[in-house]
């Protein structure tokens, strides 16, 4: 007789099946992507030959750990199809995201990609409360970052109503919100927030709308956060997690529980690692994620290293998924800031800052929230020359630097020009980032 689930599960038989089966599919995945990746992508053959790891050696879960790891350094080094294991005539969609240096980091799905990620963000959409009746308004950004599009297909899949809103235009979602009756939102948690402040400010009451879910990720929130936008919208709000190398949004997520991300693993191989050794840690113990994507065809990683701090929670859900529960993520392993749902790096800046002559680079990057929106402040030094120069002169090269940084990264900055020699010098590494924000 079919098991009783105290909430709707998209895909039973893969969410709940029980731990050995799926542990013997993931082997027989496993397998069959270390072979795949040996014949198809010559930069794993010549690191498997290097550490002289045959495929036909896979024989256990176990012998993943002596597989080597994949980094955003080796898909900027393959930039931008090097890593595809298949022709770009198989590949049907790509997207990318930001790169630790001005190039971006590319992906490829073929279409059987597309169908894995449309299930897995219907699983997501649906542990998220959303329901065939929802209607969804999808404020997440279309375009190369994979939100949009991702939970666009997932919520399709599910056989919602999707709104492809896309981000931004605060004016227009509420309109949205209120004369199409969304009843499920998606974007980044720092966006519900503004948006529910700027609800209020119009003199709407939030209880008039009928908005009861939000699918909230891209970027790092707290526990705080969560109560702050339940009690604003009031809505139940669920963390959705991904990375455009792994898939885009559908990694994991959370269910109604709330008490951590069901990580879809008969995709997803999750490993938690010290970040500095390399080696697993102890079972429900902090460290890197580390994950292989077992069923992708397009890009298939092995171990990718997404940076990405957290552990894996113990015991078992009452949601009667099976699969494993990833905690929030605490932070990252290397220096990305996440402003506004892109992801920046400080390299970006730089990269521009040392092409501008007006200025030196010698910067900080002044991250604070500002009524729910980040808002990332560059102070840069400007060389002698232009110091002693006109108002004019430095007001110009502001709004250079602003330019050049909008062009690189996608997002407006403050700029803040000052006097040679006033950013603090560090004998170590440079504290390059002050992040105000108070996330952790
Ligand atoms: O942010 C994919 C996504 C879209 C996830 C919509 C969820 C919702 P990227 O632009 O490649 O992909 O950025 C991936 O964002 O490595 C994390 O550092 C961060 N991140 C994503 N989701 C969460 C979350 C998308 N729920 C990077 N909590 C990841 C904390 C998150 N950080």
């Amino acid at each position: 007789m079919a098991k009783d689930f105290p909430y709707p599960i998209w895909n039973i038989e893969m969410e709940t099946m029980d731990l050995e089966t799926r542990k013997t599919l993931q082997l027989y995945r496993l397998k069959e992507l270390v072979s795949y990746v040996y014949d198809r992508v010559p930069f794993y053959k010549k690191k498997f030959d290097e550490t002289g790891i045959k495929p036909a050696e896979i024989k256990s879960l176990s012998d993943i750990a002596g597989l080597p790891f994949t980094t955003k350094g080796d898909l900027r080094d393959n930039y931008p199809y090097g890593m595809f294991a298949v022709p770009l005539d198989d590949i049907v969609r790509i997207h990318a995201s930001s790169g630790t240096t001005g190039k971006p980091t590319v992906v490829g799905y073929t279409q059987e990609d597309i169908d894995t990620w449309s299930e897995v963000m219907a699983r997501s959409m649906m542990s998220g409360g959303t329901t065939r009746k929802s209607i969804v308004q999808n404020a997440y950004g279309y375009g190369l970052f994979t939100g949009g599009l991702g939970a666009h297909y997932g919520a399709e899949l599910l056989g919602a109503s999707v709104i492809p809103i896309s981000g931004g235009n605060t004016a227009r979602q509420i309109l949205v919100l209120q004369d199409f009756g969304s009843d499920v939102i998606t974007c980044t948690p720092s966006y519900s927030l503004y948006l529910a402040e700027e609800i209020e400010k119009a003199g709407i009451d939030p209880k008039s709308l009928k908005l009861r879910y939000g699918i909230f990720g891209a970027e790092p929130w707290t526990e705080s956060m969560r109560m702050e936008i339940e009690k604003r919208l009031p809505i139940k709000a669920i963390n959705i997690y991904g990375l455009s190398e792994i898939i885009g949004p559908g990694v994991a997520n959370e269910c109604q529980e709330q008490k951590g991300m069901h990580i879809y693993d008969d995709h997803f191989y999750p490993e938690i690692i010290n970040p500095e050794t390399g080696e697993h840690v102890q079972d429900g113990e902090l460290g890197e994620l580390v994950i292989t994507t077992l069923t992708k065809k397009g890009i298939p990683l092995i171990r990718y290293r997404t940076r990405d701090l957290t552990r894996i929670l113990p015991g078992d859900c009452p949601c009667g998924r099976t699969h494993p529960r990833l905690d929030r993520i605490m932070g990252r392993s290397d220096d990305m800031l996440i402003i506004r749902g892109v992801n920046v790096f400080p390299s970006q800046i730089e990269e521009v800052l040392v092409q501008i002559e007006e200025v030196a680079p010698h910067y900080q990057l002044i991250v604070d929230r500002d009524h729910n929106l980040d808002v990332l402040t560059v102070m840069v030094e400007v060389n002698d020359k232009l110091f002693s120069d006109e108002i004019k002169g430095l007001e110009a090269a502001e709004k250079k630097v602003a330019h050049a940084i909008h062009q690189m990264i996608g997002i407006s900055v403050v700029v803040k020009l000052v006097e040679p020699r006033t950013v603090a010098r560090s004998e170590g590494k440079a504290k390059r980032v002050i992040d105000n924000r108070k996330l952790n």
